[in-house]
């Protein structure tokens, strides 16, 4: 795929400036500082927190004036171009921080010094005042995030469509070692990322009810009566493209109503209401769900979901309407739709209703056009999180919907029958309507009938869906199914989050591998060369330096660098076992506290993420890591082989700081359970090594990095699924010393003697034979692996050696990898021609 290059001098040069209005960034710099924002120009070496937030604004408006001129000609290329367009519709969009990135993608950083520099200050204490747009719960939201980069930099004709969530993802601060949640009022002191295009507002109905009229031909033909509607007001975000000359859009869309079209519905003379149901529309973009099973089937997060794929689909209609009038013909050749997971899979019904009710298409050429249009990822195989929406709740809130859904159903079950004829076992099994005394939507089977292409997102996670969860999905339509691998984007996760290592880099294979990944195996012969195992470790010592600052500011626990940083960062989730990591701590607690420390080696254990507020059990794992943190981090006899935090309000620019400066990545998941993972991805690019299950990529990442270079344990998928049958946690443990004496540390109250039979609930899940995790089952092995890892560690050389064939083997793991093979596979889009 081609990926020009332009010479970066070119575009920032004097006279282009000059033709946009533009001045040299110190004087744009100085000018936003003093008129556009109206403060002082006398900062000096200022550590004051509001000099410093008018200079982090100051300098995202003088950046991003660099980038309109290029998205404005990006977006009207686009437009006038004739090749299909696709658009990524995602509930979450975990972007992070803008103002780094945009400077590193202008190639602007010598620029931003200088501009600086007559202030005192350097740009990563502007750049920490920003606030993440943390629009996402984890994985699936970041990888929105990296995907969106990726197409930018490979010039592909993608939009992104998501919510402008008011709140993003929870802060999360730790009280007596619990969780507690603060909301995320990320947009208080403004967002210069953002542009409203209040011209482009869309109307959403929400309930009424379906009456059917004439239409001029005579034809009977059903409408949407007497819905509440809601306005959608789209705001874009630049997503710039490394040194390329694109930048893409990201289209936010937030929930208005304006005064005036709601005081002509409330002329019963009704003010006060009528002010008040402008609150209630504009709850529906107010808060981003957690990831949470207990607030599956809310009301309010269906109406999230109609709200952006309503929306989404009226945008792209209307763009299609002025270029090619009421020719639908060929729209579905010209457009796609990945939807992120079922999130957004109301966009199957949604563009039927479109193209019949506003469009005057007939059910076949509208099947046709959706059908041709429309992919579906999925994310995951956890049972529970699988979306099913009540139909009472569907009928009520999107009655036009819903009549679609069941003749998209009786249709279907009609090619059902004629591959199983006579099979009623199977309708009931297949059918989009899970039936009982409370009926539900199976969104995934909508998702997977209203798509061309199903796919999971690593090798494993595919195998398990085709063989599993859409088993039957499979046999009838085989070749629907298809694997796209995650990955991660470079640019952020190794290119600005660990300049030791880019300059490393650059110096040894070149500046290509930052948009070809695939360059970076030619690091590989130098693993064995001495010097230049050297030079990694000293990279890798003060990239753990400016983690144990943070984790001293954070926690007040002092991190020795001398020390393995063995890390486990991502949501809490019993899948993920950060059980298993703690218990593995506690058996080195219980070693020192025998004397038993023979071939030890110190170790910094962090873990971090956030738990679901309403995920009991989750909540109590944070609680125990903070409670044995506690107990570990007092102990004299620990002080010189163990320290251990919980790194409070994990988000993406906390991972920023840790990855570069991990040495040891905890991917220990119950075999079979996380689809792929991409925190692992980014570990790998920065040279951590990775102790893990065979699980999601974990299987991907060591066949890249080979066995040798991987610490794997654990029993694979199939021998979960075995053990389950007769799994007896209580005979493992009494059977097995180490277990035994850990399992009793625990048990005794050693981390909770004021408040007994505190975390018996864990123990409890641990003991029984039916812990889905099956934790105990692989805890023997864990010991040992890590065990390997601390006597690897001890050999400098051969651990800088693995770590540097990590790295090495991580091109597959690009982003732009994975968004070349959703280009060619599925969505069949080239690169726009630059102008
Ligand atoms: C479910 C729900 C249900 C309640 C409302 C809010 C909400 C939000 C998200 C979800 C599903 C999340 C699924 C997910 O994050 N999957 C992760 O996707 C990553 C990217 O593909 C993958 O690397 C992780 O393994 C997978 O767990």
């Amino acid at each position: 795929m081609s990926n020009t290059l332009t010479d970066p001098t070119d575009s920032a040069s004097h006279d282009d400036l000059e033709s946009l209005g533009l001045l040299d960034l110190p004087s744009e710099l100085k000018r936003h500082l003093t008129i556009t924002l109206g403060h002082r120009n006398d900062i000096q070496r200022s550590q004051n927190e509001s000099d410093q937030r008018y200079l982090y604004r100051a300098l995202a408006i003088a950046v991003r004036d660099r980038l309109v001129p290029t998205w404005q000609e990006t977006w009207s290329r686009m437009n006038a171009s004739d090749d299909r367009k696709v658009y990524y519709l995602s509930l979450e969009f975990l972007i992070g921080r803008s103002l780094t990135n945009a400077i590193q993608n202008l190639d602007l950083d010598d620029d931003v010094h200088e501009a600086l520099h007559r202030y005192g200050t350097e740009l990563e204490q502007i750049a920490d005042r920003e606030h993440d747009a943390g629009l996402g719960n984890g994985g699936l939201g970041r990888l929105a995030a990296c995907f969106l980069d990726s197409c930018s930099n490979l010039q592909l004709p993608v939009i992104g469509y998501g919510i402008r969530y008011e709140y993003g993802m929870f802060h999360q601060h730790i009280e007596h070692g619990r969780q507690v949640e603060d909301p995320d009022h990320w947009l208080r002191d403004g967002n210069p990322w953002e542009i409203e295009r209040a011209e482009n507002t869309r109307r959403i109905r929400f309930y009424g009810r379906v009456e059917n009229y004439y239409d001029d031909k005579g034809t009977m033909r059903p409408r949407w009566v007497e819905s509440h509607d809601v306005l959608a007001v789209p705001f874009d975000m630049p997503i710039p493209g490394y040194r390329n000359e694109t930048v893409n859009t990201l289209r936010l869309w937030k929930a208005s109503t304006t005064d005036v079209f709601n005081l002509r519905e409330f002329n019963a003379g009704s003010y006060p209401e009528a002010v008040a149901a402008k609150n209630d529309a504009e709850q529906i973009s107010m808060v981003l769900y957690p990831n949470d099973a207990s607030e599956n089937g809310k009301e309010l997060r269906l109406k999230q979901q109609y709200f952006l794929v309503s929306a989404s689909l009226q945008d792209v209609i209307e763009r299609w309407v002025e270029k090619n009038g009421e020719d639908f013909s060929e729209f579905g050749q010209k457009n796609c739709f990945q939807l992120n997971d079922t999130h957004p899979a109301c966009a199957v019904p949604e563009l039927m209703r479109l193209l019949m009710d506003e469009h005057g298409l007939e059910w076949d050429e509208a099947w046709e056009v959706t059908t041709r249009c429309m992919a579906y990822t999925n994310h995951t195989l956890l049972p529970e999180a699988l979306e099913r929406w009540s139909v009472g709740l569907f009928s009520r809130l999107l009655p036009r919907l819903l009549d679609i859904i069941y003749e998209i159903n009786a249709r279907f079950l009609k090619v059902v029958d004629q591959q199983w004829p006579g099979d009623i076992e199977m309708r009931r099994e297949m059918s989009l309507i899970e039936e009982g005394d409370n009926p539900h939507i199976r969104m995934a089977y909508l998702a997977i009938v209203g798509s061309f292409s199903v796919n999971g997102v690593a090798g494993l996670h595919t195998q398990l869906l085709e063989s599993g969860l859409f088993k039957n999905f499979h046999t009838l339509w085989p070749r629907k199914f298809n694997n796209k691998t995650n990955g991660v984007t470079q640019r952020r996760w190794l290119s600005h989050c660990n300049p030791g290592l880019r300059e490393l880099l650059n110096e040894t294979v070149g500046e290509g591998w930052q948009n070809d990944l695939t360059k970076i195996r030619d690091l590989a012969p130098h693993a064995t060369d001495a010097a230049f195992r050297d030079r990694w470790q000293d990279i890798k010592l003060a990239n753990k330096k400016r983690l144990a600052d943070l984790v001293f500011k954070n926690t007040g626990v002092q991190f020795d660098t001398s020390f393995m940083f063995d890390v486990q960062v991502k949501r809490i989730h019993e899948y993920k076992r950060q059980l298993l990591n703690v218990l593995h701590v506690i058996h080195l607690y219980d070693r020192i506290q025998r004397g038993d420390t023979a071939g030890m080696v110190p170790r910094c254990v962090l873990i971090g993420g956030k738990a679901a507020p309403g995920y009991h059990v989750a909540k109590l794992i944070v609680k125990l890591i903070n409670d044995v943190a506690g107990v570990v981090n007092a102990d004299p006899k620990c002080h010189d082989l163990l320290k251990m935090v919980f790194f409070p309000n994990y988000r993406v620019s906390s991972m920023e700081i840790i990855c570069p400066a991990t040495e040891l990545s905890e991917q220990i998941s119950t075999a079979g359970k996380e689809a792929s993972g991409t925190g692992n991805m980014k570990f790998m690019m920065n040279g951590s090594l990775t102790i893990g299950t065979l699980d999601g990529a974990n299987i991907e990442i060591r066949e890249n990095a080979g066995e040798e270079n991987f610490f794997l344990f654990g029993l694979d998928a199939e021998e979960v699924t075995e053990l389950k049958k007769d799994y007896r946690p209580n005979e493992i443990i009494s059977a097995d010393e180490d277990i035994t004496r850990l399992m009793s540390v625990l048990e005794s109250g050693t981390f909770n003697p004021t408040n007994p039979g505190l975390f018996d609930l864990l123990t409890g899940g641990l003991r029984s034979p039916h812990d889905p995790w099956v934790t105990i089952a692989d805890l023997r092995s864990y010991i040992d692996a890590q065990a390997t890892v601390a006597k690897t560690y001890l050999d400098k050389d051969r651990w800088n050696e693995m770590s540097i064939l990590n790295t090495a083997g991580s091109g597959w793991f690009s982003s732009d990898r994975t968004i070349q093979q959703y280009a060619q596979d599925i969505w069949d889009v080239r690169a726009l021609p630059s102008k």
